[in-house]
């Protein structure tokens, strides 16, 4: 059965997981690379040009191969959030939550009463899943994971607060953003030394609350590392920059 109810336990479950990211437009390449060895997929709708349609059509091809997908939406369409949801995914991951009020709205729009006010609607989830409507609105709460991404000086500011918002299952470190919010606009640099004690403190406070630390890396390499500092969930480069690597490593073969 499609269905990935040990998901949230699986990302506390002190081994870390690694997720393909997606943003090429075509639902194959996320099925394609949900074939490979990662633990998800996520599709990534803020920055990719995946859109809604190809991203609900990924969805199942995804949990074909046997894997969750989680989608990231675009800022505050927290809407989006629950019709993911509805057609399967396994979890959100929303850019810039930078007030309590941000967090709040997410855990709304993705968590059913009385956590939130999630729309009942899930007929892709129900599909996927296999269950009855009265057992999926009992479950989904717990398996499905809601994602505050802490990309900002104010969202470190208040981390305290946004993991202590009911609904909120973890904190995903946006370390670009969060580099350029640290050098105050003068850099992208997501493996600065600033940008490691910023997420060496914002991964100590997910621990403390007993919540997930999930986080970007912009390669395998610096996936292994993050890995080991204790996240649960780290997030591996990109489709588009998985084939540009490719392309150049080939052609860099081919010329020398
Ligand atoms: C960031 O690093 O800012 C992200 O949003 C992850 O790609
Ligand atoms: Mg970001």
């Amino acid at each position: 059965m499609p269905t990935h109810p040990s998901f949230p336990k699986r990302l506390k479950g002190g081994t870390p997981l690694f997720t393909a990211w997606c943003g090429l437009p075509d639902p194959s390449i996320a099925a394609t690379l949900a074939r490979e060895d990662f633990d998800a997929v996520v599709l990534d709708t803020q920055h990719g040009s995946i859109d809604f349609a190809a991203s609900v059509q990924a969805i199942p091809l995804i949990a074909a191969a046997g894997k969750p997908a989680i989608v990231r939406i675009p800022v505050g369409d927290f809407a989006s959030a629950s019709r993911y949801l509805d057609a399967g995914a396994s979890g959100i991951i929303a850019p810039m939550i930078n007030t309590v009020e941000d967090a709040k709205r997410l855990a709304a729009f993705t968590k059913f009463p009385p956590v939130g006010e999630r729309s009942w609607g899930a007929y892709g989830a129900l599909a996927l899943t296999g269950l009855e409507p009265g057992e999926y609105l009992r479950t989904a709460n717990d398996l499905t994971v809601s994602f505050a991404m802490v990309e900002t000086r104010e969202a470190l500011a208040i981390i305290d607060d946004i993991l202590a918002v009911p609904g909120i299952d973890g904190v995903f470190i946006g370390p670009s953003d969060l580099s350029i919010a640290l050098s105050g606009g003068k850099g992208v640099e997501p493996t600065s030394a600033e940008v490691d004690r910023a997420l060496d403190h914002a991964l100590a406070r997910v621990k403390a609350a007993g919540k997930i630390a999930a986080i970007y890396a912009v390669s395998g390499a610096r996936a292994a590392e993050l890995s080991a500092k204790g996240f649960h969930m780290v997030s591996i480069g990109s489709d588009m920059s998985m084939l540009r690597t490719g392309a150049h490593a080939a052609l860099a073969a081919a010329r020398a």
